[in-house]
């Protein structure tokens, strides 16, 4: 792995993926988001692992697809690298997947960060999809996970401007679940990490999964999915071991089966 660096087991249960091309602001080449995906793939068939943190540094979360290699391309060469197909890999990731943002979070990589299921900014984080500045538009998720996230009005607003927004306001906005001090930001996102790594990695799975299939689905189909997830947990010995342990008031061992 040349532009990330992967700790699978960086602390009990959890794994972090650190993007690393820090001159370039963590850009995201075809071989970062190549190398990216197969280390999500094998994170999630880890068993040892039950949440994954992805953060760039202080700077850059990542400050987007990478211009560079992207500027002299033509149709034909982008349709056949297809490069953001790679990004398949995160949407189907079934373990929980925390952003830890600080600095710029723009165009991809505003689109990685709300990729994954939560995010925890540093005061610094800025957050935009800028491409419409570079006369293109956002395509790994932009226009639709933004306007899910923030609401059309605003959604419209940066997509078509392309100004970044602070923290602050993507709190206010609902686009991040925290803000934390810059110093803090890696360390908060563990420590959320390590919260839900505490609980049955089973549960934790099926819940995301349901949570998510509410932006994909009408009420009705939404329900029947979250009550068929529900009742699947009677079958691991995690749901024993957690209402087992509340009726003898004691703390739950869950073990992932
Ligand atoms: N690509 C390549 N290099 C980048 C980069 C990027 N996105 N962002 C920054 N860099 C490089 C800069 O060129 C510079 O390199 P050197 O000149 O030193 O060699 C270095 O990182 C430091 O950047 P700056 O000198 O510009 O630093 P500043 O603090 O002055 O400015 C900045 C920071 C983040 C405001 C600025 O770098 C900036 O505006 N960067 C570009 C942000 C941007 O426009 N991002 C959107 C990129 S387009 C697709 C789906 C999605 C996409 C594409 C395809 N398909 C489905 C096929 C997504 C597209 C995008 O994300």
């Amino acid at each position: 792995m040349e532009f990330i660096k992967v700790t699978p087991n960086y602390a009990p249960h959890i794994a972090l993926i650190e993007l690393n091309r820090p001159k370039e602001l963590n850009a995201l080449n075809l071989q970062l988001m190549g190398e990216l995906r197969d280390a999500l793939k094998a994170l999630d068939q880890e068993d040892e692992v039950r949440v994954i943190v992805i953060t760039g540094n202080e700077r850059a979360f990542a400050a987007g697809a990478d211009i560079k290699q992207m500027a002299g391309k033509g149709t034909i060469d982008m349709w056949k690298v297809d490069q953001f197909s790679t990004w398949d890999q995160i949407n189907k990731t079934r373990k929980p997947i925390i952003a830890a943002v600080s600095g710029f979070a723009l165009g991809g990589g505003c689109e990685l960060a709300m990729s994954c299921d939560m995010i925890v900014a540093s005061e610094t984080a800025q957050f935009g999809q800028p491409e419409i500045k570079i006369g293109v538009m956002p395509g790994a998720g932009g226009t639709q996970r933004l306007t899910r996230a923030i609401g059309k009005a605003k959604a419209m607003e940066l997509v078509l401007t392309g100004r970044f927004i602070k923290a602050e306001e993507a709190l206010s906005y609902g686009l991040i679940n925290q803000i934390v001090p810059v110093e803090l930001y890696l360390e908060e996102s563990i420590k959320l990490a390590k919260e839900i790594a505490s609980m049955s990695p089973i549960a934790t799975q099926m819940a995301k999964e349901a949570v998510k299939r509410s932006f994909e689905t009408h009420l009705d189909e939404g329900l029947h999915f979250e009550r068929k997830n529900f009742y699947m947990l009677f079958a691991a010995e995690d749901q024993k071991e957690g209402m087992n342990a509340f009726v003898e008031k004691r703390k739950p061992e869950f073990k992932g089966k």
